[in-house]
């Protein structure tokens, strides 16, 4: 009888202890491996001038197991993502092909036809975005045309030499007429203030004052854009942010206001002077580091971003197109 009373009470430990435990471990166990989602991803391919990739665009968290289901619907395509390794091989009209692979790196993939399809064929691409919704500020730190790494795009850059006016474009052209500037390399990656130095230190420039140098350097970067791109900088920037940075780029829009920092005063010449267009353009797409202001990657084209960043520069020079 009591050999009988143990086994009962054993039976019920199991279920009562084992049971949930189980329950546990098996959680334990099993949910960090997986703590992202499945995400099925339907993706249609169609030469580049039929629509190319759609879609053109895929985000996932990281962590996420993404399964892709490739059709083609016209000719014969193929799918890569290079810098993750992976490589369907041909995707046959009629057939559905699928890749399956876990998202563990942040950043930002091209996904590209790797099968010769069209005339077009080189503009076949989209873009996979992985993020990590705990750590949003993880954004990508490179993209093509400027490896953000390079970049300095969080110190503050106030500079010793700045414009005391906004200086005019239209002068400016006007005397670059008159004189010989010096070499000075590529504008993107330099600030005004960098510029004007170089100008000012050339045998040119000997025997104009710093007003007519600023002048100068107005003339060259707003000759580097056009007025159709900066109007459509002005319309992103009314739209996205002027409701931190203020209508008329004072820093003073309604949205900063409780923000812990404060959103930059793009007229202050101090330091907008002192900035690049490069570290703008970066700062725009990867965002602040937990400052409040938001990444844009995701949501302008490379061209818009830019058309913002010659957008920005009117705070600190006056067009020659409109004075
Ligand atoms: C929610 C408020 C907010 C919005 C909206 C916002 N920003 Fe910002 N922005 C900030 C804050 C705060 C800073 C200062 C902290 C930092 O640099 O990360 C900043 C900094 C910047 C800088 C860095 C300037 C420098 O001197 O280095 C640029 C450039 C910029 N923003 C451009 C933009 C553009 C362009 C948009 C719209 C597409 C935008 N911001 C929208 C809040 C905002
Ligand atoms: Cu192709």
């Amino acid at each position: 009888m009591y050999k009988q009373e143990l086994l009962a009470l054993c039976a019920l430990l199991i279920i009562v202890i084992g049971f949930p435990m189980s329950v546990f471990a098996y959680q334990y166990v099993y949910l960090p491996t997986t703590h992202g989602e499945i995400k099925v991803i339907d993706l249609v391919a169609r030469a580049p001038e039929a629509g190319g990739w759609d879609p053109e665009y895929i985000t996932v968290n990281r962590g996420d197991t993404v399964r892709l289901r490739i059709a083609a619907h016209d000719v014969v395509h193929g799918f890569a993502i290079g810098k993750l390794g992976i490589d369907v091989g041909s995707i046959i009209p009629g057939e559905v092909a699928t890749v399956e692979f876990v998202a563990n790196e942040v950043g930002q993939f091209t996904y590209y036809c790797n099968v010769w399809c069209s005339p077009y064929h080189y503009r076949m691409r989209g873009t996979l975005e992985v993020v990590d919704p705990a750590d949003p500020d993880a954004f990508p730190m490179t993209e093509e045309g400027v490896d953000f790494s390079e970049l300095d795009i969080d110190s503050p850059h106030e500079v010793e030499f700045y414009p005391a006016n906004r200086p005019s474009a239209a002068r400016g052209r006007a005397l670059s007429d008159q004189i010989e500037l010096p070499a000075l390399g590529d504008l993107r990656s330099q600030s005004p203030s960098a510029v004007f130095q170089t100008i000012r230190e050339g045998e040119a420039a000997a025997s104009l004052s710093d007003e007519e140098v600023w002048d100068l350097v107005a003339y060259l970067w707003s000759s580097a854009t056009t007025p159709e791109q900066r109007a459509q900088g002005e319309t992103l920037y009314a739209k996205n942010c002027a409701a931190c940075h203020g209508e008329t780029g004072g820093g003073d829009g309604p949205g900063g206001r409780y923000l812990e920092e404060q959103p930059i005063d793009f007229t202050d010449a101090r330091t907008m002077a002192g900035g690049s267009s490069e570290i703008y353009y970066a700062k725009i797409r990867r965002g602040g580091m937990g400052t409040g202001m938001p990444y844009w990657g995701t949501i302008f084209t490379e061209e818009e971003t830019w058309s913002i960043v010659d957008y920005l520069w009117t705070f600190l020079f006056r067009d020659a197109e409109t004075e």
